[in-house]
């Protein structure tokens, strides 16, 4: 029987387990990838650790979400980073020098080589063939420190690519058809894998685009083979010697297939408040727009920003809308600067934003009350833009560009532009200069910001306390635990625990800490698809440090339930999805005998104000298990 591309990577890096759908596996993980918003907790819990240097092939920690820089904290964050790369063994990344996923797949993203990453989108390296896996920092501390990671052997689904995608038609267009067909949840513990004659039509930007936004429908990760266009690829980027051919056996037999003919795929649009509610840009045409934004991890390549300004050359952002542009990286940036494509956008009337993050996790760039807001990135939760009442759809550059000019949404075919001759050039910049590499003798700086990372108590073996909260179905990580201003306290657990819930319910914190306090266990209750997007392991660790014990769902998305149990909080869901209705926030709760439950997986929770008793199993390993009797992660390996 032939094997799928997936399972050849995953046998080459197994170190543990059994290769079959649905086991406990682990595996060795050859580079590793943070981001400074994860990666300050990241390499603290990796001091804890007590390892001299990192083990593992290439670290790389880049600096490209906190970088607005009001206050101390950031800049303090980053000298942090910078000396204890140094020290451990880790190349950096400088602010400026863009978007991690992007750079990632610029400078060291290779064919077959596995990569865990403190960041969700971590699998845009899926676009060159490279098995890439979004996790929390403590799992990526870990693997720095040479330790296998653990993981769920995933299914794998075929994605039969055919046909060629029309003019003015994108990458984005295509994963937003795949958001559209699979839905944002319901596909834990999967992993995607493209095949298909489509797939030369691809480039690996192309990709990388729509690996990126694989994240977005709960996969694992993403995977194109590595074929002609992965070597030109490589070739113009200066690294052609790391090509290696790789693709599925002919005979790889898939748990699901699914045919999407390239040349079918219209302009699409995610509307809000979910990457998964896609409509076409038809549907929506006419729409006023107030604000457009082209960059982003999915959207920020040579070739992104090379089509908009195409469609915008000759033309002038509308007058009602503000259109702002964020290149992914220094290459980036520096090559359409020395080719003209930098003027046209200029000209166009758009402001230029730094490279990075930004508004994607909004650092900056608001948009007004009400207002519609048009962005190339990959999440449009609720509230994320930093504006709750406005409307986020997330667009392809082409439909970006076409918008921007005439203030309402548009079908990019429509825009009157011949974009025909936009060619990826012959070479790509490559520029090395903003990488520090390590010489082991920096002395770590650490400024008051940097805390230390907060530890769990062993699992008592009753719990009892309140449902603090209770929430509905798609609770992302950004409601648990908002970004853009409150990002800067992402090393200091104690001030970023004020914010927990902080854009559904202001006074969850105040109330869990007073339970907290009183000695009561917290918990959350939750229905499908809890702890969606980000990998930020904060998620985790401000409600546990908040009190909170268990989390009790319908269901829990991949990364935040390694999170839970790396820092001993219960991830346990519900029997029967029904009994989610017969708890109310607020209801007095007791579990008892939770170390004999740990061993059979079954739980009974007590709803002592209601008196019913309501079943539930608990959704972790067997080494999960372990890790959340201790306490978490942290204890089980400094014993
Ligand atoms: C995001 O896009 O939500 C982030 C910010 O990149 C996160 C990481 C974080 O919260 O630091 C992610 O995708 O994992
Ligand atoms: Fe940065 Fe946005 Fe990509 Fe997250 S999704 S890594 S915030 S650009």
């Amino acid at each position: 029987m032939g094997q799928t591309l997936a399972y050849k990577l995953l046998s080459e890096h197994l170190v543990d387990g059994t290769l079959r759908s649905g086991e406990s596996i682990s595996i060795r993980i050859d580079h590793t990838l943070t981001q400074d918003a994860t990666g300050t907790m990241a390499y603290l819990e990796f001091e804890a650790m007590d390892v001299d240097r990192v083990r593992n092939e290439l670290a790389v920690s880049y600096i490209d979400h906190n970088t607005i820089q009001i206050g101390y904290e950031n800049f303090d964050d980053h000298e942090y980073l910078r000396t204890i790369a140094d020290r451990k063994g880790i190349i950096f990344s400088r602010p400026g020098n863009g978007i991690c996923h992007q750079v990632n797949l610029e400078h060291f993203a290779l064919p077959g080589k596995t990569l865990l990453g403190s960041d969700s989108h971590t699998p845009t390296a899926g676009g060159i063939g490279c098995f890439a896996i979004g996790a929390g920092g403590l799992d990526v501390a870990l693997a720095m420190a040479g330790i296998p990671f653990q993981m769920v052997a995933p299914r794998v689904v075929n994605i039969r690519l055919s046909g060629k995608l029309r003019p003015f038609v994108s990458a984005k267009d295509v994963i937003l058809s795949v958001l559209a067909h699979f839905g944002t949840k319901g596909n834990v513990n999967t992993v995607f894998e493209y095949t298909g004659s489509g797939v030369s039509t691809l480039s690996v930007p192309d990709r990388a685009t729509i690996a990126n936004m694989g994240a977005e429908c709960g996969v694992t990760t993403s995977l194109f083979p590595s074929d002609e266009k992965t070597r030109e690829f490589l070739e113009k980027e200066g690294r052609g010697e790391g090509f290696r051919a790789l693709s599925a056996d002919e005979d790889a037999v898939y748990d699901d297939v699914w045919d999407l003919d390239l040349s079918s795929i219209e302009p699409l649009a995610a509307c809000p408040h979910s990457p998964g509610n896609v409509k076409s840009v038809g549907e929506l045409e006419g729409m006023k727009v107030n604000q457009v934004l082209i960059g982003s991890c999915t959207n920020s390549s040579y070739m992104d920003l090379r089509k908009a300004a195409e469609i915008l050359d000759g033309s002038h952002v509308h007058p009602s809308v503000e259109l702002g542009v964020a290149p992914g990286s220094r290459d980036v940036l520096m090559m359409i600067t020395e080719d003209g494509t930098l003027e046209k956008l200029i000209k166009a009337g758009a402001r230029i934003l730094e490279t990075a993050c930004g508004f994607c996790i909004g650092s900056h760039q608001s948009p007004g009350t009400e207002s519609v807001s048009l962005r190339t990135s990959n999440r449009n939760f609720y509230a994320r833009s930093g504006t709750a009442s406005a409307s986020v759809y997330l667009v392809s550059p082409e439909t970006a560009a076409a918008s921007a000019i005439t203030g309402v949404f548009t079908d990019p075919r429509k825009c009157g532009k011949d974009i025909s001759s936009v060619k990826m050039p012959d070479s790509l910049m490559h520029d090395d200069s903003m990488f520090i590499y390590p010489t082991f003798t920096a002395e770590v700086k650490r400024g008051p910001n940097i805390g230390q990372p907060p530890r769990n108590t062993a699992l008592p073996e009753s719990l009892h306390g309140r449902a603090l909260i209770k929430v509905e179905d798609r609770i992302t990580t950004d409601h648990i635990m908002p970004a853009g201003a409150r990002m800067k306290y992402r090393s200091n657990i104690p001030e970023y625990s004020k914010y927990v819930f902080e854009s559904i319910d202001q006074d969850f914190s105040g109330r869990a800490s007073a339970a907290r306090d009183r000695g009561e266990h917290g918990f959350i209750i939750a229905r499908q698809s809890y702890g969606q997007g980000s990998s930020r392991e904060h998620a985790a660790i401000c409600p546990m440090y908040l009190g909170i014990k268990a989390v009790v769902a319908v269901s829990i998305e991949r990364i935040h339930q390694a999170n839970l149990a790396n820092f001993g909080i219960l991830p346990l869901l519900f029997e029967n999805a029904d009994d989610y209705d017969r708890i109310s926030e607020g209801d007095e709760l007791e579990i008892t005998g939770t170390h004999e439950a740990m061993e059979s997986g079954s739980f009974m929770l007590h709803d002592i104000t209601t008196g019913d008793m309501i079943p539930l199993r608990i959704f972790a390993s067997e080494a999960q298990r372990k890790t959340i009797l201790l306490g978490g992660r942290l204890n089980e390996v400094a014993l």
